[in-house]
């Protein structure tokens, strides 16, 4: 396994392997049969194109022999940063087959996200789109570029026959060679790297294998129902694990099915698309149901062949309650982690489960324990800590052996955070979480990494970032600073934090001021106090 990646204990693989989790799949593979078998049917829509299997299996083969002639080697890192275009698939697809793994940023990511990827990762070359929702990544890439010397390349989708680039820029589509003869990437290695939701500073990266990985998109495919001709829509960003690989865009891929692409889960995007494409199955986050109800009726659109897997932050019972009656829609409630566990309820369960629960795992075999503060189990029923291990749950993030240390107990369970409890019959409960991470609407931001940009504000001494409750979002940002003289509003705060080439969704969106942050006995600051205080 790649270097600063922790693989699986050898009896642990080889019971994922005697089991059939994992069967040496490799995620390059995955058009190739549909590819020669039926190449003109339609893998891929997006931008209003339809682009066929054989396309996208050729253009992949192409991209990897280009990439592979500019230099990029097995186990080189490659940071992606795309929105919903075909082209991350193309990316994707022809990265994994080189064996070297892409990263994968989400569109909202900014200058200090991409640069410390960049870094951690020693990638050789970061790929972006010029221009995404009026935001420049071009001169984001300058930057980068300046920061991070050994990135190599910037290969740049959407400026075709535009301006000549600058030195070590590259149009992503003049990067097309014959198909290189490369050696078919070791199924147990990294296919790719997601980040990490909820985490302490830094992004922490995940490695996901090829074994793990086309488990994961074989077994949710199979668990929805979701087969050869089926059709996916992909609302959210592509890069995030609930609508890449659940069974999301891969797996629609891998069942032979079609991946429709949307620029966002915004209705008059979406529900034509659900129409004219005859969407089976989509993904969404809980904060924009209550618009899809809303609006449902004034489109007349007709959802009632349509599943919905909702996850990735609260979903309140008295909105999951009315999508079967108003929206004549199937829901399946999520617990989902890029880190792998993926809990969910099945399209055919008794319909308060979905209301009231986010399911049973993935697989047989994922081992879920919930402890107490003092990591020992607690009684049935009883809520406490979701630790987790099983053949999608990773053993390591990448680079990170002090942080792995607390992360994981020394028989390799991943700690959540995640508060849960399990329900008499089985299902999964989540009841809140104790990692530090605001869960802005299924958007993480780590507290801690925000209060770091807050505290190189010259006026600010101290600051502690807590959740405040949003109608809309479940949850928002809250900062809470002490000053010395200045106080500065929430604009100047905000614009504080973007100049640091923050992503927007991070900049806190209400401040507060106090005269001194409440400490517990060991001098951490006191967030439970604070938020009693402030809620
Ligand atoms: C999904 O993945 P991530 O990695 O962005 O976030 C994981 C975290 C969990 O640890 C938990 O704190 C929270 O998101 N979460 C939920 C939840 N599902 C996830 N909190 C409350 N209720 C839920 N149903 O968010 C993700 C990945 C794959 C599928 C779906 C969601």
């Amino acid at each position: 396994m790649l270097e600063g990646c922790v693989p699986w204990p050898d009896e642990a693989a080889a019971r994922y392997r005697a089991a059939g989790y994992w069967r040496g799949e490799v995620l390059g593979d995955l058009t190739a049969d549909i590819a020669k078998s039926d190449p003109a049917r339609v893998a891929i829509v997006a931008a209003g194109r339809r682009h066929t299997y054989a396309e996208l299996d050729e253009r992949a083969s192409r991209l990897a022999g280009g990439l592979h002639a500019l230099g990029v080697r097995p186990g080189d890192r490659v940071v992606v940063q795309l929105p919903n275009r075909w082209e991350f698939v193309v990316v994707c697809l022809a990265l994994f087959r080189l064996g070297a793994p892409p990263v994968l940023a989400l569109p909202a990511h900014r200058r200090a996200e991409i640069a410390y990827l960049c870094a951690h990762t020693d990638a050789v070359a970061y790929i972006c789109q010029d221009t995404h929702q009026g935001f420049d990544f071009l001169g984001l890439a300058e930057d980068v570029r300046g920061e991070v010397p050994g990135l190599r390349h910037v290969l740049v989708a959407g400026s075709e026959g535009a301006q000549p680039m600058k030195p070590g820029f590259l149009p992503l589509g003049d990067i097309d060679a014959e198909p290189a003869r490369l050696p078919a990437p070791d199924p147990g290695d990294v296919a790719f790297f997601l980040l990490s939701g909820g985490t302490t500073g830094l992004p922490k990266l995940i490695p996901r294998t090829h074994d793990d990985y086309a488990f994961q998109i074989r077994a949710t495919a199979e668990a929805m129902g979701f087969g050869e001709g089926d059709v996916y829509l992909a609302a959210l960003p592509v890069a995030h694990n609930a609508a890449l690989g659940c069974p999301g865009v891969l797996g629609a891929l891998r069942a032979g099915g079609t991946a429709v692409l949307a620029a966002s889960p915004s209705p008059d995007e979406v529900f034509p698309l659900i129409a004219a494409e005859g969407v089976r199955l989509t993904t969404l986050m809980p904060a924009f149901l209550p618009l899809w109800l809303d609006l449902a009726p004034l489109f007349e659109a007709d959802l009632s062949g349509l599943t919905i897997e909702v996850g990735g932050a609260k979903l309140r019972p008295e909105v999951a309650e009315r999508i079967r009656p108003e929206l004549g829609a199937t829901l399946t409630h999520w617990f989902g982690m890029a880190e792998g566990l993926l809990c969910f309820t099945r399209g055919d369960d008794p319909p308060h489960l979905p209301v009231h629960t986010q399911g049973r795992p993935l697989c047989e075999d994922d081992e879920l324990r919930v402890v107490d503060e003092q990591g020992r189990d607690v009684a049935p029923g009883e809520a406490g800590e979701l630790l987790a291990r099983g053949p999608c749950v990773l053993r390591g993030y990448y680079r990170a052996p002090e942080y792995n240390a607390r992360a994981f107990t020394p028989d390799g369970f991943l700690r959540t955070g995640d508060v849960v409890r399990f329900a008499e019959t089985g299902e999964l409960v989540v009841e809140g979480r104790i990692k530090d991470v605001v869960n802005r609407g299924g958007e993480k931001v780590p507290a801690e990494e925000l209060e770091e940009h807050l505290l190189a504000h010259p006026a600010v001494r101290d600051a502690a970032v807590i959740a405040v409750p949003d109608p809309r979002l479940g949850e928002k940002t809250c900062a809470v600073l002490v000053t010395a003289g200045t106080r500065p509003d929430l604009a100047e705060l905000r614009a504080f934090v973007a100049g640091r080439g923050v992503a927007e969704y991070k900049q806190p969106d209400q401040v507060r001021y106090v005269d001194v942050l409440p400490r517990t006995g060991v001098g951490k600051v006191d967030k439970v106090a604070l938020r009693s205080a402030t809620g």
